[in-house]
């Protein structure tokens, strides 16, 4: 699995403002608050039906109505396209 390029990378920071650079990872981070805990938990059970299907899967935490979700490939040790179309799923929610 081929790793974003610097180029790529930088274009998908730009294109998603709710994402970011993680601390000495390849990695990008999104948090997301919700009305309530069942709020959170639906989105992350649509998410998590998406991820199983695209055979790539979030790396998240949940906290009541609050879900931080970092996303990075296993296989490329970085950001990956898969990445991006997850990302994108997931800003379309
Ligand atoms: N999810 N984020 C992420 N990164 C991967 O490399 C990955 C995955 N889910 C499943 C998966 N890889 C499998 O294809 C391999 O572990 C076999």
């Amino acid at each position: 699995m081929q790793k974003l390029s610097a180029e790529e990378r930088a274009s998908f920071f730009k294109d998603f403002p709710n994402w970011e650079e993680v601390e000495g990872r390849d990695a990008a981070k999104a948090t997301f608050t919700f009305k309530d805990f069942n709020e959170a938990f639906g989105f992350m059970t649509r998410i998590a039906i998406e991820a199983d299907k695209r055979d790539h899967h979030p790396e998240w935490l949940n906290v009541y109505n609050r879900v931080e979700i970092t996303l990075t490939t296993h296989d490329a040790d970085g950001l990956s396209a898969r990445d991006v179309a997850l990302a994108s799923f997931i800003e379309r929610l």
